[in-house]
């Protein structure tokens, strides 16, 4: 890191998933956490709503940070700590992970020099800081270089590119302790039947029925709905001790998550806020975990969810423009016990971003 008066950091720009933002090794960065966040804010142009002094795109899903270093575990190659930097508010948050950004973990690492890449394909194992699991992303490597083009193709981005299968094992209660926090499958609150869970994410899951929409909805429909916005944020602000977060008016965590019948053929249908702006689809472990909500008997998730014959289960959660494949492991009780997604990612730039000079 630069110790000049204007901020610099090397830093590389990636798509991951369905979301993008800045990866960092952890030692290009300040080591005081105010200072960090402060360059953060800075680099993404927060807060203002179009973050137009920074990189930040004006969307949580476009403000987002991967902060990467060797891993000093066992059998785990690199710690991975993830922050949303809020885009009008001066918040940096770790309260929440997020398996989007995961995606780029692997390629970065590479690029970095942090893992040796194979020839063919390197798994990268990663530690996810955030909330203590370990997760396992297969890396197309050919030649030993990092291979960003390929013929996946997951919704929410154009064209294809190389496939990264990512794995999660032990999710269960990664941020409240515990799958199902308040010890119920179906809690009510404000008069509304909820499932209270953390498969990876914290999300509370309800019918989209019982909030008065149908779940057919756009983004942009949704985010116009003042009153439906105000009855999911009364909720969450409920539940927030309930699930062992606290008091979460500045978190942004628990998702909130409302299930309808699926419409194109899938498990069941979404549509999830974020908290406060919804989500162009669904996060990775946020949809992990409605797929584990969506197997759990006697839930609003599972009233409306057709579960798949066979085993492993895939569930396509159709969220607004498609849908997302979670392959699901279960025990011989039928617990989830693991997780199985595709992404895929793509570096944009590489070089030195900077945040705003101090005045005088
Ligand atoms: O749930 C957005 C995203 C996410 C999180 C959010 C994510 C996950 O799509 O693992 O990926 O829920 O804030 O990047």
């Amino acid at each position: 890191m630069s110790s000049t008066a204007a901020l610099s950091a090397a830093c590389m720009w990636m798509r991951g998933g369905t979301s993008k933002g800045g990866y960092f090794l952890a030692d290009d960065l300040p080591a005081d956490t105010a200072a960090r966040d402060a360059f953060l804010l800075g680099v993404m142009g927060s807060p203002d709503p179009r973050q137009i002094d920074g990189l930040g795109g004006a969307d949580p899903l476009t403000s987002k940070v991967a902060v990467v270093s060797r891993s000093q575990r066992p059998g785990v190659d690199v710690d991975y700590l993830f922050l949303q930097v809020f885009v009008d508010r001066a918040v940096v948050t770790d309260a929440q992970n997020c398996g989007n950004i995961l995606a780029g973990i692997g390629p970065f690492a590479i690029e970095r020099g942090l893992v040796e890449a194979s020839d063919g394909t390197t798994p990268v194992t990663i530690h996810m800081v955030n909330t203590g699991q370990t997760a396992v992303a297969q890396v197309a490597t050919p030649g030993g270089r990092v291979r960003y083009a390929g013929s996946a193709r997951i919704d929410g981005v154009p064209g294809t590119a190389a496939p990264i299968p990512i794995t999660f094992k032990d999710t269960a209660g990664s941020t409240c302790g515990a799958l199902l926090p308040s010890g119920r499958a179906v809690d009510v609150i404000e008069g509304v039947e909820v499932t209270l869970i953390d498969n990876g994410m914290p999300v509370v899951v309800m019918r989209a029925a019982d909030m008065g929409i149908s779940g057919r909805e756009s983004r942009e429909e949704l985010e116009a709905d003042a009153g439906l916005k105000g009855r999911l944020e009364a909720i969450r602000l409920k539940v927030g001790p309930l699930m062992n977060l606290g008091d979460v008016t500045d978190k942004s965590v628990p998702k909130m998550t409302m299930v309808s019948a699926p419409a194109n053929g899938g498990a069941v249908s979404t549509r999830t806020f974020i908290p406060h702006r919804c989500h162009a689809s669904i996060g990775v472990l946020g949809a992990a975990t409605v797929a584990t909500a969506c197997m759990l008997p006697g839930t609003p998730a599972a009233s409306v969810t057709t579960v798949p014959a066979g085993q492993p289960k895939t569930l396509e959660i159709e969220h607004p423009i498609g849908s997302m494949a979670v392959v699901v492991e279960q025990d011989a009780s039928g617990a989830v016990v693991g997780a199985a997604i595709l992404r895929t990612a793509r570096k944009l730039f590489d070089g030195v971003v900077f945040a705003p000079e101090a005045d005088g």
